[in-house]
Order: structure tokens, then C-alpha cells, then sequence
């Protein structure tokens, strides 16, 4: 008989899993070599992000599915209730379940066996996999998160791995690799201080002037809202909640289609999540371009003030995760120049665009979310990769 490691690669397989967006857990450390051998695989580095990621390829036409440990479920509530769950997005879950069968670790304890009521009391779709003889329900719970377009989650006992023979992590050499790496990050620190000239509106209007056939995610809040009155169009997507994972939704999408993918970020949104442009500058897809809105607030809640204003320079941010291609702008033909070039050129880019704060009176975009995902996916569909 395959041990469960193998069994779960055939089932991803056969359930035509075509992206693995992962984070290790002790206990599945023999499944994630086999992972990365398997599947086109991003790795996290927060479990949240994933759910963005996943989103945005599965918009473009993908069927992705997370790997991690329960634990990630912890920071994942907010995103799968307030992107997938309104937009109707499938994404199956594999969560290591620590904290029930045989743990070591206390920490682990409070989470794990709250777990499952947690996942009720928020109305997720969730199924438990005792053992290695109950792996194939992994089949239904990958099903019925594409047919039934809604989040569910395996929680895996550890007892599942007890009798494994599978022996993937000591072959992968997983352990050994990090020490005889070399190390490779190269920075461009210099920035200038601009003036803020003009509103997040009038940048965001100057962008969408120049929109062609690019998709554009915009973050959540009256962003979307100025977006919509100034240039409404199906390529657009708008958040209604998951804030700080905009940028993550880009990525997800710019890895699965051809057309540049610009999104909207804000500063508030951006530092909510700074760790989103992490896995953003590792994969460095060419076709992803993220416009950091930065007023110096968080706008659209009443213009309270970031740490953007004072304390941390988005630019140098984007360039210390691995963004290399930067500008910064104050000015619509600023933005504009800068928006052609990085289009043009095909790279991975961030254009730091430093804002007045306030909100223009756009209304609400009258599109339920569920009309603005289909809308959006059915124009996505012409071109895939
Ligand atoms: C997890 C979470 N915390 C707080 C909020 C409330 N909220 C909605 S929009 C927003 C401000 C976003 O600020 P920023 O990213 O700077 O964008 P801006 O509105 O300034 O364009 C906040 C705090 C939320 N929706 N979700």
C-alpha cells in the first residue's frame, strides 16, 4: 500500500490541483518535498497571504490548494470569510491538526482543541482525517470546495503519519541546503522626500486613463469606489474586506496570466501585511505592478494616520523585500511616466506615490461581490495560460 504522503500527491493530482501554496508544519515534513516535486508551489510566509494568492489564481483560472499547519488557520478567519466566503471562491485547505493527538508542544494545545468549533462558530466547511484508512475523504473535501465554490479544511491528525515509510525529507536534503547557500540580496536604499500634491482619487483616475487590457485588484474601501465612478470595466477587481492581502491577490493572478496585473495597495493596508511583498519580490512575476497609495492614513475609516507619514518609507519597504524596479511619484504625469515605463519594460515593479489625505464622495459600487467575481473571471477567461 503508498504511504499517506503518496496517496494525498495522487489525490491533488487526480483532483487537477495545479498550485500549492504552502507552509511547513513539522508533522507533513515527508509530504512537502513531494509537494515541490509534484506541483508549481509558492511558499508563504503567512498563512493569510495564501489565501489571497490562491484567490487571484484561482480568478485567472487555476485550482490551487493550501498546505499547512492548523495553526495558519488562526490569521486565515478574517480573509476566507470576507474574500472567499462573499465572492463564492473555493480553496481547499490541507491544516496539519497539532494540539489534539500526541502533541509536545503546549502551545499548540489551546488553538487545536478549539479548532473545530471555531470552524463551525464561523461557518466553515471543515472535515476531520483520523487516520491513514480516511485519506481518501481529502478527495471530497478538494471537490466540495470547487463545486460548492466555498473554503474546506482537512484537519489531519498526526496519527495519519504513524505507519509511514516515507522517507522524502532526508532525500530532499531539505536540512542541508540552507547552509551551503549563498546569499544573494541586493538593495538600492537612496529615496527621495516628496511633497504631497494631490489626492488618491486624482492618482487613481491617472492611472486608469492609461488602462488597456490590464487586470486591476484595488484594495478595499473608497479606493474601489473611485475606481468604479472614475473608470468601472470587467478586467477590475474589487475588495470588499480580507484588508492587507490586495497585493497577494495580484500576485496569484500575475502568475497565471499573461496581462499586466496592477494593483492598487494602500499604506495602511500595505503595513498591515508588509510581509505580502516578501513573497511578491521572491517570485517576481514580470507582469505584476503594485501602485502604493500612500496618503499617509488609513482613508477610508477617517484619514487616522499611518506610520507611513513618519516612521517607514514604502519604497525602500518594496526594495528590501526584493522589488527592485521602485519609483517614487507625487504628481499624475509623474505617475504616468512611471506607469508606462514599468509597463513597457515588463518587470516587477512598485511606484511609491505619496498622496494628500481624503476621500472623494464616490458611491457605493452597486455589484454584490458574488457579480463582481463572475464578472471578473468570465472576462479573465479569453486568455489563460
Ligand atoms: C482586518 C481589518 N481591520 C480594519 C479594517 C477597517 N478598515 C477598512 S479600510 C481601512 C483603511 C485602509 O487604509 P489604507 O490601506 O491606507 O487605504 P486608504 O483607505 O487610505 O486608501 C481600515 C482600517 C478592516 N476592514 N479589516
Amino acid at each position: 500500500m503508498a504511504n499517506p504522503e503518496e496517496e494525498i500527491i495522487a489525490i491533488m493530482k487526480k483532483a487537477g490541483i495545479d498550485l500549492a501554496v504552502t507552509l511547513p508544519c513539522d508533522r507533513i515534513k515527508n509530504l512537502l518535498p513531494l509537494v515541490s516535486e509534484n506541483f508549481s508551489e509558492i511558499r508563504l510566509t503567512r498563512e493569510e497571504n495564501g489565501v489571497g494568492i490562491c484567490a487571484g489564481a484561482y480568478l485567472a483560472g487555476g485550482k490551487p490548494m493550501m498546505l499547512i499547519q492548523s495553526t495558519g488557520l488562526g490569521n486565515m478567519i478574517n480573509a476566507l470569510e470576507s474574500l472567499n466566503v462573499i465572492c463564492k471562491i473555493p480553496l481547499p485547505v490541507l491544516a496539519s491538526w497539532r494540539g489534539v493527538y500526541g502533541e509536545g508542544i503546549e502551545a499548540q494545545v489551546p488553538l487545536g482543541v478549539h479548532l473545530p468549533s471555531i470552524l463551525k462558530g464561523a461557518g466553515l466547511e471543515y472535515t476531520i482525517i483520523e487516520d491513514a484508512e480516511n485519506i481518501s475523504l481529502l478527495e471530497k473535501v478538494i471537490r466540495d470546495a470547487f463545486e460548492n465554490l466555498r473554503p474546506h479544511i482537512a484537519l489531519v491528525s498526526p496519527k495519519v503519519w504513524e505507519a509511514s515509510e516515507c522517507c522524502a525529507w532526508e532525500i530532499s536534503g531539505m536540512p542541508k541546503k540552507p547552509e551551503v547557500m549563498e546569499r544573494t540580496c541586493r538593495f538600492n536604499l537612496t529615496v527621495e522626500n516628496l511633497r504631497p500634491l494631490m489626492l488618491r482619487d486624482d492618482a487613481i483616475c491617472a492611472v486608469a486613463s492609461q488602462l488597456d487590457d490590464e487586470i486591476t485588484v484595488t484594495n478595499l474601501g473608497v479606493p474601489c469606489k473611485e475606481l468604479y465612478a472614475c473608470k468601472d470595466r470587467d478586467l477590475n477587481f474589487y475588495m470588499f474586506g480580507s484588508m492587507g492581502l490586495v497585493s497577494s491577490i495580484g500576485l496569484g493572478l500575475a502568475l497565471r496570466t499573461e496581462r499586466t496585473v496592477v494593483v492598487f495597495d494602500g499604506d495602511g493596508s500595505l503595513l498591515m501585511n508588509p510581509n505580502a511583498l516578501l513573497e511578491i519580490g521572491k517570485e517576481a512575476p514580470k507582469n505584476l505592478m503594485i501602485i502604493g497609495l500612500d496618503n499617509g492614513a488609513y482613508g477610508s475609516t477617517g484619514s487616522q494616520e499611518t506610520c507611513a507619514l513618519r516612521y517607514i518609507d514604502l519604497e525602500i519597504l518594496a526594495n528590501a523585500c526584493g522589488i527592485q524596479n521602485t519609483a517614487k511619484v507625487n504628481s499624475k504625469e509623474g505617475l504616468i511616466e512611471a506607469f508606462k515605463k514599468f509597463r513597457d519594460m515588463q518587470e516587477l515593479s512598485f511606484i511609491h506615490v505619496i498622496l494628500k489625505p481624503g476621500n472623494t464622495k464616490a458611491p457605493n459600487i452597486p455589484l454584490s461581490p458574488e457579480e463582481v467575481t463572475k464578472r471578473f473571471k468570465e472576462a479573465l477567461k479569453t486568455e489563460m495560460i
